[in-house]
């Protein structure tokens, strides 16, 4: 049974019917990916001057856009190719938007839109520490932004100008990845949350669940044996395609590609339509005395 689930719509501006609605919210609720071949975010011909990656800033992945406090980060460019690439990414996030209402109603007025990320450069062969590489399987979970269960939901569109796919790995299901790793946990050292959050390390408190989110998706990264031997799926997302995905429960790597647009999501566990099959509730729920 493959990860994917399939919608041939070719518009943001329509609701999916409601058949389609209740199989998108039952299937990403499930761990799947939620994959849109004929939906594609264009670029005007005159931007298309921002795909360079040379308007990354050194080190930098990706260049992220806050609709709330409009502002760039990440990119070393003059003020007219910001002013353009801020407006670009803004159109992104009203494209998310649209999509999301269209796609899910049901998470309607519990969404929160968070950052707006621009990925110019191409992925595979990047070099960083094992923590940071998205090319090997994790479930996201950040160490300064621990996010207390909130689920995790990301909109993304390879933009390639030249045809190029973003190819994936998709992994077990979260149950199955919860079970393997949480028995080599760790509980954390009494006090150590609290101190990083006083410390201004963590932006709010890393509570027991993101303790454990955090260790998973580090133990996954650096365990190389089960990066090749976990059950996995090869994906390729086509240029000018659009898919979405909670990313703090589906275990994804991101193998090669050049040009995506992404935007982050976030939803209380009460937003959901099967809050049972949260992370956290799993989480919680193997982790607590039989
Ligand atoms: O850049 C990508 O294709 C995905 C990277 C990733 O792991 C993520 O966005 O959570
Ligand atoms: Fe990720």
């Amino acid at each position: 049974m493959s990860v994917i689930e399939l919608f041939d719509t070719t518009n943001w501006h329509n609701p999916l019917n409601a058949d389609d609605q209740q199989r998108a919210v039952k299937a990403i609720e499930n761990g799947k990916v939620l994959y849109f071949p004929n939906l594609s975010f264009y670029l005007d011909e005159a931007e298309t001057f921002l795909l360079d990656p040379q308007i990354l800033m050194k080190g930098a992945k990706n260049i992220s856009y806050d609709y709330r406090q409009p502002q760039l980060k990440g990119a070393v460019c003059q003020a007219d190719a910001a002013h353009s690439l801020q407006e670009l990414m803004h159109r992104f996030f009203n494209f998310s938007q649209q999509l999301v209402d269209h796609v899910l109603p049901y998470y309607h007025s519990n969404t929160c839109f968070a950052r707006t990320s621009f990925r110019p450069a191409e992925i595979e062969g990047r070099v960083t520490s094992y923590k940071k590489d998205d090319t090997r399987l994790h479930v996201d979970a950040f160490p300064a932004t621990p996010n207390q269960g909130t689920r995790i939901l990301r909109v993304f569109s390879n933009v390639s100008p030249v045809g190029k796919p973003r190819i994936w790995r998709v992994g077990e299901p979260f149950e199955a990845v919860a079970k393997r790793f949480l028995p080599q946990i760790k509980k954390p050292f009494p006090g150590a949350r609290w101190a990083l959050h006083k410390l201004g390390l963590t932006k709010s408190y890393r509570t027991l669940y993101d303790h454990y989110m955090l260790q998973i998706h580090d133990k996954m990264k650096a365990d190389l044996t089960y990066q090749k031997t976990a059950n996995q799926e090869k994906i390729e997302f086509a240029a000018e395609s659009t898919w979405m995905v909670m990313t703090d429960h589906v275990s994804h790597a991101a193998m090669s590609g050049q040009h995506l647009l992404e935007q982050t999501i976030h939803l209380p566990i009460s937003g959901m339509k099967y809050p049972e099959l949260s992370p956290f509730r799993i989480v919680e729920r193997l982790t607590s005395p039989q």
